[in-house]
């Protein structure tokens, strides 16, 4: 018989750092004549995601668009010690589940596979289960961190270093999700293993990453020697940015009329505020590297609640101060469009691994300054990998106060470091082979296609 194209439904979890790598992953499947069909949870957390999902949807009309009706909370059986909005939205997603089976069973030409999320693991496996359709995980970080994640779970106590069984690096104690070192029995630490142990449940693991970056990870669970019988782990990376993302903003105008490589965006996510103290010292920072910067400044968890004035939160006179050298923005910018501008020399990062794996694409040095999450592990690989810099004695949020001084003699390592130059050359040539034709994340893509197609 003929065969079909196959349909993938994608269902991400709440957060840029999750929605937009599930977003790139279907403009791909889109653009190589999949059925594509996003599924996501209603109302969504932050303007960033509305605004992403609403500009992806205009650029990919053959996209199906599910909308995900989240059931509300029945304050009586309520219980969760949860506050984080990123982390009440998986709640109610979990708490929502039994609305994908059908939504599921609707689609229509029939699903090859859903593509979810690592914090949806054990909510969606029995779901798909019963459906018998391949269930597949995205994982938004780095194989590093996926390692961590299988092996987790098997863990009786936590010691100063974990050794995860095939790598060779240890895992410090302090580089874990704090939660999982601060409460065991929390939302987060238990969700962390009930998902982690559930992933043998999938058909594949997705990672945005690609061979030449991660081989001593990819390898060792691959090999099953990280957990016996561990699914494939299946490299498509880098997930690249679409057309539909660019904007055009006025920081983008500034990066022209600063000299090539002069410039260090400071970026700590969507999600990430630092506090106003931490925000000063690093405004000091700056000042002190004497270089160039742009810095998207983020004072509140989530964008919509993000309104005080710029002066407010660093202080009457800084921005004024500063104008010959800098740019403080608070707005959500084309990321890509900054990272590939030619003026670009340095990125001071929280290393979510989105981040970082654009960083890579670009060709950009990175100061590691992780803050939440698994963003030490991420920093351990852009470390590891010649990507960049990562002072790992640098607490994390809320924790103490790193001190302008030092992030200005960072900062100015970072800009002035050749070797790293070089190093990150060489890892932007790589990670552009590897989605290449012939490339090892576009063969294990095709190959996936096939599989589907069955
Ligand atoms: Br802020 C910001 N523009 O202004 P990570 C972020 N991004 O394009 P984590 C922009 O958001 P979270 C902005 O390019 C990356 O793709 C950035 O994901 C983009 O971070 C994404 O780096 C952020 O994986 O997510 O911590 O996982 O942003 O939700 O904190």
């Amino acid at each position: 018989s003929k065969t079909q194209s196959p349909h993938v439904a994608l269902f991400p979890s709440s957060g840029m750092g999750h929605i937009i790598p599930s977003v790139r992953l279907a403009a791909s499947l889109a653009n190589k004549n999949f059925h594509v069909t996003m599924i996501t949870a209603h109302p969504l957390v932050s303007k960033a995601e509305s605004n992403f999902l609403a500009h992806f949807f205009a650029a990919f009309p053959q996209v199906i668009s599910k909308e995900f009706h989240l059931l509300p909370r029945d304050p009586s059986t309520a219980k969760s010690d949860e506050t984080d909005p990123f982390f009440l939205q998986i709640e109610a997603i979990r708490r929502s589940a039994t609305l994908l089976s059908p939504l599921l069973s609707s689609l229509s030409p029939p699903l090859s596979a859903l593509i979810s999320d690592i914090f949806l693991s054990s909510t969606f496996t029995p779901i798909t289960a019963d459906l018998h359709l391949p269930n597949y995980i995205l994982f938004p970080s780095c194989t590093y961190m996926l390692c961590l994640t299988a092996h987790f779970p098997s863990l009786v106590n936590i010691t100063e270093e974990i050794n995860i069984p095939g790598l060779s690096t240890m895992v410090s104690k302090s580089w874990l999700p704090p939660p999982l070192v601060i409460d065991a029995t929390g939302f987060f630490a238990t969700q962390f293993v009930e998902n982690g142990k559930n992933m043998v449940q999938h058909n594949g693991i997705l990672m945005n990453t690609f061979d030449a970056l991660e081989p001593e990870s990819l390898k060792a669970i691959n090999e099953g020697k990280v957990v016996n019988g561990f699914p494939p782990v299946i490299s498509i990376g880098p997930l690249v940015p679409c057309e539909f993302e660019k904007q055009q903003v006025s920081s983008l105008a500034w990066l022209d009329e600063q000299p090539d490589g002069s410039v260090v965006y400071v970026c700590f996510g969507n999600r990430t505020a630092l506090s106003r103290e931490q925000l000063r010292e690093l405004g000091v920072g700056l000042v002190k590297s004497e270089c160039r910067f742009l810095w998207i400044l983020k004072d509140k968890k989530v964008d919509k609640e993000d309104v005080a004035e710029i002066d407010e939160v660093l202080g009457k006179g800084f921005v004024e101060s500063v104008k010959d050298k800098g740019l403080v923005i608070k707005s959500w910018v084309d990321q890509d469009g900054v990272l590939s501008h030619r003026a670009v020399g340095g990125f001071v990062s929280h290393v979510g691994w989105s981040s970082a794996v654009e960083a890579m694409w670009h060709g950009v040095p990175i100061l590691a300054w992780p803050q939440i999450g698994d963003q030490k592990m991420c920093a351990a690989v852009v470390k590891k990998c010649g990507l960049g810099l990562w002072v790992d004695s640098w607490d994390w949020n809320g924790g103490e106060l790193v001190k302008g001084e030092d992030i200005g003699k960072a900062i100015k390592e970072l800009m002035g470091d050749e070797n790293l130059k070089l190093q990150v050359a060489h890892i932007k040539e790589e990670a552009r082979k590897a989605v290449a034709f012939g490339g090892s994340s576009e063969n294990n893509l095709l190959k996936l296609r096939k599989e589907w197609e069955l």
